[in-house]
């Protein structure tokens, strides 16, 4: 998505959820119009910055209103409304919207009433027991509450932020700084670059010889709620949604020691450092040096240092200190994937179900523009809830698709589903009806609150069964939002190995599932895995860049990962397992 629709859209968000609390009601009208805006916004390819008010208003979703708010956004950098509701709501009402159970309504009653403002607030009415006494609420929608806190926090670990909304700031951040004529180079670094699922604060880097327009700029960012400390090469703030960054500013000689540095882990960090002690030597932010003359032997560069360390570069990702310094230091680190090496794309939807939002031909078309040697269309099977497909249409699809096949010799399609496991690991159709597929994916939609042992019978069932060729997001995980289900994942490795079943690393930033140790731990056991971006809409087969990553914080090598061969291969390999029930 171009930025400026990203940071149109991330304000009319916020202005959608502000005038909730306003209109304490998640159905009125001007709430409405503004979530179709971001949908709106969201969905388009051309850059918002460049369209006038009167070609806004030509895109489905945005009337006269929304288009003059996101000309004001683009002009100006500000949104007055929004600014006018950020004065008058404390962003801490945006946090209790977030309980499951809190409407707009309770929110303005709490806090007209009780005066709550936040989640420690509202922790803390009711252990005093001052909610049930509040027209429409009781002491039955206080024990709800209380457990929804306890759960919130559970899955939102401690208040970090998840990687789906802290990477796009971190890229705004960075895309902004890079246009100062001061910046040589900015990185985000810190957790993040590690791709860590979810995020405490965010760190950012900077190599400068003049560091103080850069202070400036980054106090004066439009996401900056608050500027928490500032000095001459470095700052913290806050943004609007509650993330805190810290800006460090360094000399570019310095840059590759500052990179190593700030990106950790701590416990990576100390492993170097002793490599460094045992040379002689030391090795700080700033640089590694010799322990006794002050002498610079690296810091210009992240390779450098691992150089002198006599260490193969380590890619960000692996840097937790889970046994990839040994491995450099032997040069054993594994092929890690890239995403030139990633082929073909083996779980996309369509409109034809679900919330798929982009037609088949377009999503066969933006394939084929990204140059991928295969694809599977995995429209969601007839036991979903919203809007599965019967067998009647899969046959149609299967028609259409076989259309499109040739208009697009170069791209090899295949006719999937994406089955739904059921509670006892029963999945679509019938089991004549599953080979009909060239490939399927299985996923657990339903059913997350099992017990591990009922979790992991149901998802074995569905690796045994001869048409299910991967196992879509493992848990089904929201991060920061649902847990997924619990399994035994070493079950779940040795019947995948045992059937050539594949298990999907979901390139959804909301999902990253299997989790990166799952993906370590299967790697190991020798479990091939595909890298799926899952995508419901064009745009969004972009996201095998968040795959790759994932992959690589697994240690994954790119051997194991079935959708970096070449056609003929996977291909046969795809094949393999439906023709021996035929045979
Ligand atoms: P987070 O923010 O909790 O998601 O995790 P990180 O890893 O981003 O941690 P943070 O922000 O405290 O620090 C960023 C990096 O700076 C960290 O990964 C390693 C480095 N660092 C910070 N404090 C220390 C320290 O005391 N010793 C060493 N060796 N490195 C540190
Ligand atoms: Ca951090
Ligand atoms: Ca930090
Ligand atoms: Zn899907």
């Amino acid at each position: 998505m171009p930025r400026a629709n990203d940071e149109v859209a991330r304000a009319l968000n916020e202005l959608a959820v502000l005038t909730e609390i306003e209109e304490a009601n998640p159905q009125a009208f001007r709430v409405r119009a503004y979530q179709n805006g971001v949908r709106a916004v969201s969905g388009l390819s051309r850059d918002v910055s460049t369209m006038s008010a009167a070609e806004l208003q030509q895109v489905k979703g945005i009337g006269k209103a929304i288009a003059s708010k996101i000309r004001e956004q683009v002009d100006t950098g500000r949104m007055g409304k929004l600014e006018e509701l950020r004065q008058k709501y404390d962003p801490g009402l945006l946090d209790l919207l977030k309980v499951p159970g809190l409407g707009a309504k309770t929110v303005q009653l709490l806090n007209d009433v009780l005066g709550i403002k936040d989640l420690d607030g509202l922790r803390s009415a009711i252990d005093e027991g001052r909610l049930r006494d509040l027209p429409g609420l009781g002491e039955k929608t206080e024990r709800n509450l209380k457990k929804a806190l306890e759960r919130l926090r559970e899955t939102s670990h401690e208040n970090r932020m998840p990687i789906a909304r802290a990477l796009p700031l971190a890229e705004e951040i960075v895309a902004t700084l890079d246009l100062l004529p001061a910046v040589q180079q900015v990185e985000y670094t810190g957790s993040l670059r590690r791709f860590r699922d979810t995020i405490g604060d965010l760190d950012v880097l900077v190599a400068s010889d003049d560091p103080e327009p850069v202070m400036a700029a980054f106090a004066e960012l439009g996401l900056v709620r608050e500027v928490i400390a500032q000095g001459p090469t470095r700052a913290s703030v806050l943004t609007w949604d509650g993330l805190q960054v810290d800006l460090r500013v360094v000399e570019p000689a310095h840059i590759g020691a500052a990179l190593v540095y700030f990106t950790g882990s701590k416990a990576h960090n100390i492993q170097l450092r002793e490599r460094a002690i045992k040379r002689g030597w030391t090795l700080n932010e700033y640089a590694l040096s010799d322990a006794e003359t002050g002498a610079v032997i690296a810091g210009a560069t992240e390779h450098e240092v691992y150089d002198a360390l006599d260490l193969a570069w380590v890619a960000p990702e692996m840097r937790e200190d889970a046994g990839e310094v040994q491995a450099a230091a032997a040069g054993e680190l594994p092929d890690l994937v890239t995403v030139e090496d990633l082929r073909g794309d083996l779980h996309d939807h369509s409109d034809w179900s679900g919330d798929g939002r982009s037609s088949l031909d377009e999503m066969v078309a933006a394939a084929a523009e990204r140059g991928l040697s295969y694809l599977a269309i995995t429209d969601h099977a007839e036991n979903l809830r919203i809007n599965g497909v019967d067998r009647a249409g899969m046959l149609r699809q299967r028609k259409e698709l076989a259309q499109l096949q040739e208009r697009h010799p170069d791209l090899r399609l295949l006719h999937g589903a994406e089955l739904n496991v059921g509670r006892d690991g029963s999945l679509d159709y019938d089991e004549q009806f599953l080979l009909g597929f060239h490939w399927c994916v299985a996923s657990v939609h339903s059913h997350f609150r099992l017990e591990p042992d009922e979790q992991t019978e149901r998802v074995v069932a569905a690796i045994r069964h001869p048409a299910v060729n991967v196992i879509g997001h493992l848990t089904g995980r929201r991060i920061g939002k649902r847990p997924g289900i619990e399994l035994d994942v070493e079950a779940i490795f040795d019947a995948c190995v045992e059937t050539g079943t594949a298990l999907e690393i979901n390139c959804n930033l909301d999902r990253l599932d299997a989790a990166a140790e799952v993906v370590r731990d299967g790697a190991a056991r020798g479990v091939t895995f595909v890298v799926s971006t899952d995508a419901h809409h064009t745009q969004e087969l972009d996201y095998h860049r968040h795959g790759v990553r994932q992959a690589r914080r697994g240690g994954l090598d790119k051997a194991q990962i079935a959708n970096t061969w070449d056609t003929d291969r996977f291909l046969e390999w795809a094949g393999a397992k439906r023709s021996e029930v035929r045979t």
